[in-house]
Order: structure tokens, then C-alpha cells, then sequence
């Protein structure tokens, strides 16, 4: 069958049920973005040219919302805990459904087995027969619950899968024997996927798919409306809960000097003491309260953490700048607490690379905190520097739902039609994803197939254990990998070009 797009929410909106803070907190930003969602499936709509598009049956578990899985999150939506992860799964519903596709959703195991046909009363039981989707996104949690109800046919139909995984999974955690042997086992790998089903939050390493989020698009009358309205010395803080603001009244105490200080902290009854007297705090605010401070604020201000979060995207999609830390040595799994244990070792260079690195200056400044002149002397630069409200192609309605099409019809069989434009060989010590980078390109896991042999190795002429002069192939195809680095190796790239503003995809792709 062919999807037709939907701007229509209000099944989804039924589907994803009641009796919880998360889902009410899901339900309220499906509801306030439905107009922009609807917009940009009649754009896509026309860009696509009546071009077919297959009706898949999809299966969405959310894993971490489960009571199965303890669920700590519900209980914390309103009082400052982690909301990042239901903002996407949030968007992640909506694509779906607006896309058109035949959408099931669960929130138990209970749901789950029902979905999957396991007969009740037999937990364990094992799916027989075919499987009744044709893709299935869920988490890590929702992966170790399929497995314990589908039993031996998870391995069947692994290729189904798509795990919603925030920081990411690099081949070298995935791969089982691999991480046992080398010390890269942890909680959370080891499930031997192909690296592209994990889908991140943002584009960390091309080996995993780039799924993302959406933040709100302003039209032309709104940003002009932002920027006669914007408050030159008006700063909100980053942080919705207490414990992130501790130790920083010496940075709050030069931002004083300057800025009126606003913020958004959970409290119960009484200030929390970690924020400071001359701070206006407003308490935990509805999304929507949120984005009408930042529209009036300059600064946006981060103190190292949450890491990653949606907040200074909507930040600087509301014509904020985001100041932030720089982390020297970066943070990552293997320095930090909050990273251990999670599957990658990628390098946090600040509390969000990609405002770093993807967007940058004017509207992010990523500076040294320890250095109280270049702390001092940033915020004097804020409040001199005019921004215009800011949003990258792949964080908006559009750009997302392009992202999500392209890889339901092109990404099924774990074949990517994408255009190998370059082969690239690292220096000592490098990976694909910093040599790909480094040259204006991408690195492209689909191809290493294509070059992992000893024709590529002899055309490119290079690439060998710079010590023993020696080519190494690699024979684990789950291995391949961008991220993987090592001082003895020159690695062979496969690169490829991409889109301005929408790094997963290829010029040609769509
Ligand atoms: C990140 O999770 P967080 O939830 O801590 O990320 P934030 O950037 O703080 O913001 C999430 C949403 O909270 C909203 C805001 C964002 O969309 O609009 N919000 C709000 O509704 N009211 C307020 O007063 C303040 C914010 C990350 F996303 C997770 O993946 C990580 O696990 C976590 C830890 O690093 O950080």
C-alpha cells in the first residue's frame, strides 16, 4: 500500500494513552507543534512529487516508559528531571503517523506481547511465524524485554529493528566477541546490530543513524517581532534542577555584574539553595512558557550540564546565544562518570558539540569557564552582538520527516543507496570520521564493503601499519567502523558529500 501523509493527530493522540506525567507531557508537544507538523508534510508532500511511498507496518516500544523497566522517568516530568527523551520519542510518533504509516504503539510488555501475537500467560513463549511488522523502533530497554518474549526468533528478525539509543553505539561495543575481548563490555552493548539501527539524538558518529528531534521553526513576522522584543542584558540559565547549578555562584556572580539572571529550576516549596537570591527563578515551566523567556532573553547560559539536550537548539532557535563550556580533556566514558558505561568512547568536547561544532559562532560561544577573563569577556560580547533566530534544516518539522522517509524506504534492508564521492586515507592515529571531516566530507559505513579489499588498498597506495609496513583487511563486517581510531593504523575512508543542513542524507539521497 501506498502512505499518504496525515496532518490529522488526533488518532496518534489517542494511541498514546493517558495516566502518566510522560505521556501528558508527550500529548501537550504533539498538540502545540501540530500545526508546524502539518506544514511540513504538505511540503514534503509537494518535494516528493507523487513519488510512491511504501505503507509499512511499524511497531513503536518505548522501553524506557515501561513499568518493567522501573520507569524513573514519568515520576520526574514535573519536577525538573530529564525530558529530552520524551521530547523525542514525542517527534519520533509524530513523523511516523504523519508520514502515514500503519502505527501500533507500547508502553508495557504487556502491550508488546499482544502486538508481537504471544499468547497470555506465556511469558517466555516465543514468537513462531512470521514477524507482523515491518519495522519495529524501540530502546535498549524495550531490546532486552523482545528478547526475553520473542526468544530465539529475535535473532531472526533483528534486521527489523531500529533502537532509539541518545549517545550512541560504536561498532567496537556492539560487536560481542569483540567487546569481551578488548574490555569494551558494558550494560548496554554487545547486541550485534548493524552499528546504522542504533539512531541517535544528534549526529555523533556516522556508523549509527542520525534520527534527531524537532524544535519550533519561527516565520519571518515572529523573528522580526523577537528581535525589536529582545532584551539585551537578560540571561536564562540552563538547568532545571538544582544539583546542575551547584558550585557555580562564581560564574553567577560575574554574570550578575552584567545581566539579570533568570531560571527555570524545579522547586517545592522554598528556593533551592544552590540558586543564588538575585536570580529570577521561575520554576519548572511548560515548554511553551519556556520558549516565550528565551524569546525575550539574549543569553542562554550552560554550566556543563545536562550534556546534549534539546534545550539550546530552542534556545537559539529563539534568537538566544548559547554560552557554554569547553571540557579540556573532553569528557567521555572513559573519564566520566555520567559517560561510564555507556557504549562509545567518543569525546565530548564541550556540553554540547553539536552547538559547538555544527553551529557555532555567532550563536554559540564555546569557552575555557576556568579562564575567568575569557568568561568575563564572552558575556560582554553577547550582550554587544546582534543574533537572528537560528534553526538547522535537520531539527525542523521538514527536515525531519525528510530524514525519517529516506530511511524507511531506502535503509530497509540495511542497504543504503547512497554515492560514494571519495576515498580517503587517515593520517596515523585518525579516524574515518575526522579524516571525512576534515576534507568537507562524511564518512559512509554502507561502503567499506566496496573497499575493503586489496585493490582499493593498492589504488590508494597507503594505507598500512606505518611500523611494519604492513595492509590489514578487516574480516568482521560488523567492525567496520568510523569511529574506531589506533596510533599504529592509516585507515581507508570511504567518504561521502551531504547536505547542507541535513547531515544524514547525501546530495542525491532523499
Ligand atoms: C538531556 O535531557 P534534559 O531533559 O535534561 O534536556 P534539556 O535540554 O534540559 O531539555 C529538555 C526539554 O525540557 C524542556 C525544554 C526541552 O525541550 O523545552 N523544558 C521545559 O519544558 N521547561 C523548563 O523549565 C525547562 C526545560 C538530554 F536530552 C538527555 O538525552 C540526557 O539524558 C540528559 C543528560 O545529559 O540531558
Amino acid at each position: 500500500r501506498q502512505a499518504a501523509f496525515r496532518t490529522d493527530l488526533t488518532v496518534l493522540l489517542d494511541q498514546v494513552g493517558t495516566g502518566k506525567e510522560s505521556l501528558s507531557f508527550m500529548k501537550r508537544r504533539i498538540r502545540r507543534l501540530a500545526q508546524q507538523w502539518a506544514t511540513a508534510a504538505n511540503r514534503l508532500d509537494a518535494k516528493l512529487e507523487q513519488r510512491w511511498r511504501d505503507q509499512k507496518k511499524i511497531l513503536v516500544h518505548v522501553g524506557f516508559l515501561t513499568e518493567e523497566s522501573g520507569d524513573v522517568f514519568s515520576p520526574k516530568v514535573l519536577k525538573g528531571g530529564p525530558l529530552g527523551e520524551m521530547v523525542q520519542w514525542a517527534d519520533i510518533l509524530t513523523a511516523l503517523h504523519v508520514l502515514g504509516h500503519n502505527l501500533k504503539i507500547s508502553m508495557s510488555v504487556k502491550e508488546l506481547q499482544g502486538f508481537l501475537g504471544v499468547p497470555p500467560g506465556r511469558g517466555s513463549c516465543p514468537l513462531t511465524g512470521p514477524l507482523p511488522f515491518d519495522l519495529i523502533y524501540t530502546d535498549y530497554h524495550g531490546l532486552q524485554q523482545m528478547k526475553q518474549h520473542m526468544g530465539l526468533s529475535l535473532k531472526k528478525h533483528k534486521c527489523h529493528i531500529r533502537v532509539i539509543d541518545t549517545f550512541g553505539t560504536e561498532p567496537a561495543y556492539n560487536h560481542e566477541e569483540y567487546a569481551t575481548l578488548h574490555g569494551y563490555r558494558t550494560n548496554w552493548g554487545y547486541w550485534n546490530l548493524n552499528a546504522r539501527q542504533y539512531m541517535t539524538m544528534f549526529p555523533h558518529t556516522p556508523d549509527n543513524s542520525f534520527m534527531g528531534f524537532v524544535s519550533e521553526e519561527l516565520n519571518e513576522t515572529e523573528k522580526r517581532s523577537i528581535q525589536q522584543n529582545k532584551v539585551n542584558n537578560m540571561a536564562v540559565v540552563y538547568g532545571k534542577e538544582a544539583s546542575m547549578w551547584k558550585g557555580k555562584e562564581g560564574f553567577l556572580q560575574i554574570l550578575h555584574r552584567y545581566m539579570e539572571v533568570h531560571g527555570t529550576v524545579y522547586y517545592e516549596t522554598q528556593r533551592p539553595p544552590e540558586v543564588p537570591a538575585f536570580v529570577k527563578n521561575h520554576g519548572l515551566l511548560p515548554q511553551h512558557e519556556l520558549q516565550q523567556l528565551l524569546r525575550k532573553a539574549k543569553l542562554f547560559i550552560g554550566f556543563g550540564f545536562p550534556y546534549e539536550g534539546p534545550a539550546p537548539l530552542e534556545a537559539i532557535a529563539n534568537g538566544c546565544i548559547f554560552l557554554q563550556p569547553k571540557f579540556n580533556p573532553p569528557h567521555s566514558s572513559l573519564n566520566h562518570e555520567f559517560f561510564r558505561g555507556k557504549p562509545t568512547s567518543r569525546e565530548v568536547s564541550s556540553q554540547h558539540p553539536y552547538a559547538e561544532q555544527y553551529i557555532g559562532r555567532p550563536h554559540v560561544m564555546t569557552v575555557d569557564y576556568n579562564n575567568s577573563l575569557e568568561f568575563d569577556s564572552a558575556i560582554r560580547e553577547i550582550m554587544r552582538t546582534k543574533v537572528e533566530p537560528y534553526l538547522p534544516y535537520e531539527y525542523t518539522c521538514e527536515g525531519m520527516l525528510e530524514r525519517v522517509h529516506s530511511y524507511i524506504q531506502h535503509q530497509v534492508r540495511s542497504m543504503w543507496r547512497r554515492i560514494l564521492t571519495e576515498l580517503l586515507v587517515s593520517q596515523e592515529g585518525q579516524s574515518c570520521v575526522e579524516a571525512c571531516q576534515s576534507a568537507g566530507f562524511i564518512c559512509e559505513p554502507a561502503h567499506f564493503r566496496f573497499i575493503n579489499n586489496k585493490e582499493a588498498l593498492l589504488f590508494s597506495d597507503t594505507a598500512f601499519s606505518v611500523v611494519r609496513r604492513e595492509c590489514g583487511l578487516q574480516r568482521e563486517p560488523l567492525l567496520f567502523s568510523c569511529a574506531g581510531h589506533s596510533p599504529k593504523y592509516r585507515r581507508l575512508c570511504p567518504c561521502r558529500d551531504f547536505r547542507r543542513g541535513q547531515v544524514a542524507l547525501c546530495k542525491d539521497c532523499l
